[in-house]
């Protein structure tokens, strides 16, 4: 007889803790970025978690870990189709390498303007290529951006391709990144975004490629001295969360989480075109010599990277005329 009255007890209080304190009803969604905390990315991250938490009466809590904490780019996607981790917004650096299509957005000078980068990414294209993710255990919650990558180096104004001869550069870890610079005669070396710094100090390589919203917020003006505004890619950034948390929501969370992608998203854009406009002089405030070259003879140099077999035929998931068809939707609507 004590002992169901203690059960009895017991199952009481149990119930009146979980009913008076959301601790227990609370979802943690942590969310990693490569970037430095003052980037755009970890702004919008913030920005996305605030919408979730006063959407949810603080259900769900997204936490932001900035500057590659919970890994590389690579590293986090893999943790996304793990469980290991909830959340990330990336570069379609490493992208490709889980789903081959997104290769498309690394090819360089594809887009004409920012207006062309969103036509294309939250139009057909992009969402047929977002709609392959989920394949994967990963889910796309929109198109967000990196921006027009510019080029910097330790050794010499960059005015004209020939200036690129010999440069070791690191790049994203994708072969779309490797052939390019190869074509301009550059060096290439692919690394992880958090190596980078320690790489330009040591001198391991003499140059980089970054949106100036990464190259200022990550003070490579400390280690880089000229800065070249070719803008050869447009670098998406996608936030993604992973598909085994995704299940784990309601219905409802689920769309409050994409409503407030969608309006994170529209914010981030605002602020990397105003990092845009404002960072180059302030990366020569800081010390950098800016040179804006032409950049026809940087687009006519690397044009052979969109018929290389291999781009091509990745592009289409392993079918070369697929990718072919979708290489030459993307540049229609890109220009
Ligand atoms: O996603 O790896 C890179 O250069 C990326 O542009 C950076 O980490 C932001």
């Amino acid at each position: 007889m004590r002992r169901k009255w203690f059960i009895l007890a017991a199952a009481l209080l149990l119930m009146m803790v979980m009913g008076a304190s959301p601790v227990f009803a609370k979802t943690v969604l942590k969310l990693g970025t490569s970037t430095q905390p003052t980037h755009i990315y970890n702004q919008a991250a913030e920005y996305f978690g605030k919408l979730v938490a006063d959407r949810t009466g603080g259900d769900i809590e997204v936490q932001v870990f900035p500057a590659s904490q919970l890994g590389s780019e690579r590293d986090m996607v893999e943790g996304l189709q793990l469980g290991t981790l909830e959340m990330t917004l990336t570069s379609t650096g490493p992208m490709g390498n889980f789903v081959p299509q997104v290769k498309l957005f690394n090819l360089p000078f594809l887009f004409k303007d920012r207006e062309s980068c969103y036509r294309v990414l939250d139009g057909e294209i992009g969402t047929q290529i977002a709609d392959r993710f989920p394949a994967v255990g990963i889910r796309s919650l929109g198109w967000f951006e990196n921006g027009f990558r510019n080029i910097t180096n330790s050794k010499r104004p960059i005015n004209t391709p020939e200036d690129m001869a010999g440069l070791k550069i690191r790049v994203m870890e994708d072969d779309v990144f490797i052939l390019t610079m190869k074509a301009l005669g550059a060096s290439p070396l692919p690394m992880a975004f958090g190596e980078l710094y320690t790489a330009l100090e040591q001198k391991t390589v003499d140059a980089q490629e970054n949106p100036l919203a990464v190259i200022h917020s990550s003070r490579f003006f400390e280690v880089q001295k000229h800065l070249a505004m070719t803008g050869h890619f447009y670098s998406p950034a996608v936030l993604l969360i992973s598909d085994i948390a995704w299940k784990t929501l309601s219905p409802e969370q689920q769309k409050i989480l994409t409503e407030a992608a969608a309006e994170a998203r529209d914010y981030e854009r605002q602020i990397s075109l105003k990092a845009d406009q404002e960072l180059e002089a302030a990366c020569a405030r800081e010390g950098m010599e800016v040179t804006n070259p032409d950049k026809a003879p940087f687009a006519a140099a690397v044009a052979s990277v969109y018929t290389e077999p291999s781009v091509v035929k990745a592009i289409g998931g392993g079918d070369a005329e697929a990718g072919q068809k979708l290489i030459d939707a993307a540049i229609a609507a890109a220009q």
